[in-house]
């Protein structure tokens, strides 16, 4: 069986990190047998989580694990076409590799209010000397890597002119379909799940955030792919 390693459930949201809220989300909609295990990026093979093990395969990084979910088990792209494939990858940076520098901007630098909400949902399972020294060491560590991302180097107007546009893009490539590429769920699917909710469905307060509720089409998504595949959220 499948074992997920991902950060602690909360905000009642499947995951606080897009990247895990990602890959359950496709284990959930591919209908595979897997099991969780909280865990912290510190102890993952590639210092990142989400990562896996099935049998003796230890993989990280969200787009292997779904390459390995999708030969291995059950592929929810089999039946799109050359272009939408294409469209399904070049969707799948603009969420993964753009907006989410938008949202880790206001998670991790934005406002102090947001850094407390943020703070105590990912260090406070440790203990705590350990979670105060671990909290200063990763703000300093993803500040560095939102510098480097180069999203660090706007103002805040800048940072969210930019995710916003990604917000309209999305909204507009979804429309009044059920998924983004027809009736059925695909990879792309998990993936916009997984940012989205992690954009404007947590409790962390931008100009984003509130951008992305304007958007009726991509609210109304998250609550039925919620209320489809995370029915035991609210146990969470
Ligand atoms: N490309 C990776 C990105 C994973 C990632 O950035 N994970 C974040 C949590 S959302 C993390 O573990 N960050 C810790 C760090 O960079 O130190 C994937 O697709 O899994």
């Amino acid at each position: 069986m499948v074992i997920l390693y991902q950060l602690e459930r909360t905000w009642g949201i499947p995951n606080l990190s897009h990247f895990c809220c990602k890959t359950e989300t496709y284990l959930r909609m591919a209908d595979i047998k897997y099991a969780v295990k909280a865990t912290l990026p510190l102890f993952a093979p590639k210092g990142k989580v989400p990562y896996i093990e099935d049998g003796d395969l230890k993989l990280a990084d969200s787009r292997f694990i779904v390459r390995h979910l999708k030969t291995q088990y059950k592929d929810l792209d089999e039946d799109l076409t050359p272009a939408e494939s294409a469209l399904s990858l070049a969707m799948q940076r603009l969420l993964e590799e753009h907006l989410f520098w938008a949202t880790m901007y206001s998670r991790w630098q934005y406002t102090d209010a947001n850094w407390q909400v943020n703070k105590k949902a990912i260090f406070s399972v440790l203990p705590p000397v350990i979670r105060d020294v671990a909290a200063i060491y990763y703000r300093r560590r993803i500040q560095r890597q939102i510098l480097g991302h180069g999203t660090g180097r706007h103002n805040a107007e800048e940072v969210f002119e930019l995710g916003m546009q990604d917000i309209d893009a999305l909204s507009a490539c979804l429309g009044g379909k059920k998924y983004f590429l027809g009736d059925k769920p695909t990879s792309l699917d998990a993936s916009a799940f997984g940012f989205l909710i992690n954009t404007f469905g947590c409790p962390i307060e931008s100009p984003l955030k509130e951008h992305g509720l304007t958007k009726d089409n991509l609210r109304n998504y998250i609550e039925r792919i919620k209320l489809q595949y995370y029915s035991d959220l609210g146990a969470a």
